[in-house]
């Protein structure tokens, strides 16, 4: 029983002490609680014209408390036309802030705007300061941004998937926007489609799923953009875009890009034409369509869409320049294609080269290049210029093949493919087609028996990469490649 008794003692002193303090109080005159105090600084100064977007700081002060929280409130006042005395146009209610200091954008529609800003302090006892601090400050008109659609371009195509895949993200849109005062700044952006309610964003890029189009995803669509400024001015005009999206329909089987320049060797100087490589081509995938990209450029994404294969062969062997399928801008397209389930056969003399052209080989790819990310090849070696490789041992089921020694009968080739490329490190899911082959005294027994040919398995597309170039197979076992690669890649 101790304890109750002496928590029962505390509580008495503790009484007798406070009696004691509050007694104190009577003895001393009734002094009603004073309200407190507030001055603004004087940045901007008084009276002075500034930008639309102004910070303003301010402090306080009580003689028998303390402060809690401001007040502040702002009135904008216009000269009406032909009269010499201000009228308001715009207030604000008073606004709570425990800071002191604020950044406003003043409404400043007219060449030239009359903001009156007031703060006032209020102390502990609830005492507002009765006669708040003002400011005078005049504001010279602001400019609602401008914003532009970078991407996609007007009327231009774009190829999307019904639904967001690890490979294709939504429809890209990348936007940018500038403001018309030097003291401006973009604040946020916002984008709709299909007149639809608009998203605001931070980013300058984003990626707009297909649900949120109207159907059908096929078709026409509108894309518009705007912006908003520090001042608080959105872009009543906004940019905008009217695009085709493209759901691939892969209602054709194979379309060969023909970017063999037969101005280059050994075309050149063996006198073969375009025609007499478009008919090869035509003869080894039966029924494809081709294109010739020296005399059209890249195939447009819209053409792209509708064929379940493209193949792209380069079968020159480039001389000062790479291969233009190394081209970013051509790049771009058939990622493009790519990332909506479309299939890839490339083939070509130096054609992996071409995409380090001015690298020593062997090149290790790195991440963010389209050879590391979309082929899934991580390193690649050339063979020596001088002819060597007699054919490709075919592996799971590929059957081998052998160069055409006729379309080679030249220096430095003597019959034998010279700058052939070796794979020799990749990512995962992928499978090697071929190993190199050469003869028994060659004075390159390294080559033999590396990959040089390599199919990807993709969760979205498939690829298939032949570092050497199809034109200079045998043309019957040229054939029978292209028919295993076919099935293989499940074209038929
Ligand atoms: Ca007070
Ligand atoms: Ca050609
Ligand atoms: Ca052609």
């Amino acid at each position: 029983m101790r304890r109750p008794i002496s928590i029962l003692s505390i509580a008495l002193v503790a009484g007798l002490a406070f009696m004691t303090v509050s007694c104190e109080r009577p003895t001393e005159p009734a002094n009603p609680n004073s309200p407190p105090d507030t001055r603004l600084a004087n940045i901007p100064k008084d009276s002075s014209t500034v930008f639309a977007l102004a910070t303003l700081f301010w402090d306080g002060g009580d003689y028998d408390g303390y402060i809690t929280h401001y007040q502040y409130r702002y009135f904008t006042s216009h000269l009406l036309p032909g009269a010499a005395t201000w009228t308001i146009f715009d207030s604000t209610a008073w606004k709570d802030t425990t800071g002191s200091t604020v950044t406003i954008p003043f409404n400043s529609t007219d060449s030239l705007n009359k903001q009156v800003f007031y703060v006032r302090a209020v102390d502990n006892d609830g005492n507002v300061d009765s006669t708040p601090a003002q400011k005078l400050l005049y504001t010279t008109r602001t400019a609602p941004p401008i914003t532009k659609l970078l991407f996609p371009a007007k009327n231009s195509s774009v190829l999307v998937a019904q639904q967001i895949t690890d490979w294709w993200n939504g429809v890209n849109l990348v936007f940018t926007a500038r403001d018309q005062a030097k003291e401006g700044a973009i604040v946020e952006y916002a984008w709709a489609v299909d007149g639809r309610p608009y998203h605001w964003v931070k980013d300058t890029s984003v990626f707009v799923s297909p649900s949120e189009f109207n159907a059908p995803l096929n078709g026409p669509h509108t894309i518009k953009v705007i912006s908003r400024n520090n001042t608080n001015l959105v872009d009543p005009v906004g940019d905008s875009a009217r695009v085709a999206l493209v759901v691939p329909s892969f209602d054709r089987q194979v379309l060969v890009i023909d970017e063999t320049d037969e101005f280059n060797s050994p075309f050149v100087t063996m006198g073969v034409t375009d025609a007499v490589v478009d008919s090869f081509y035509a003869e080894v995938f039966p029924g494809c369509d081709q294109w010739d990209f020296k005399t059209r450029g890249m195939p447009p994404r819209d053409v792209l869409a509708r064929y379940k294969l493209l193949v792209w062969h380069a079968d020159d062997v480039p001389v000062s320049k790479p291969h233009k399928i190394s081209d970013p801008a051509n790049i771009a397209v058939f990622t493009d294609y790519l990332k909506v389930g479309g299939k890839f056969l490339m083939s070509g003399w130096r054609i992996l080269k071409s995409f380090a052209y001015t690298k020593n080989f062997p090149f290790a790819f790195p991440p963010g290049t389209f050879v590391h990310d979309y082929l899934h090849i991580y390193t690649v070696d050339e063979t020596d210029v001088v002819g060597d490789c007699t054919g490709g041992r075919g592996l799971r089921g590929f059957t081998d093949f052998s160069v055409d020694s006729v379309k080679l009968a030249l220096f430095p080739y003597s019959g034998k493919l010279g700058w052939v490329n070796l794979i020799i490190k990749t990512a995962g899911f992928t499978d090697f087609l071929y190993i190199y082959k050469n003869l028994d005294d060659s004075q390159y027994p390294t080559y033999r028996g590396r990959p040089i040919a390599i199919r990807y398995y993709g969760t979205v597309y498939d690829a298939v990469v032949l570092g050497f170039p199809m034109y200079f197979i045998r043309k019957e076992e040229a054939k029978v490649m292209a028919q295993q690669i076919l099935q293989s890649l499940q074209v038929n």
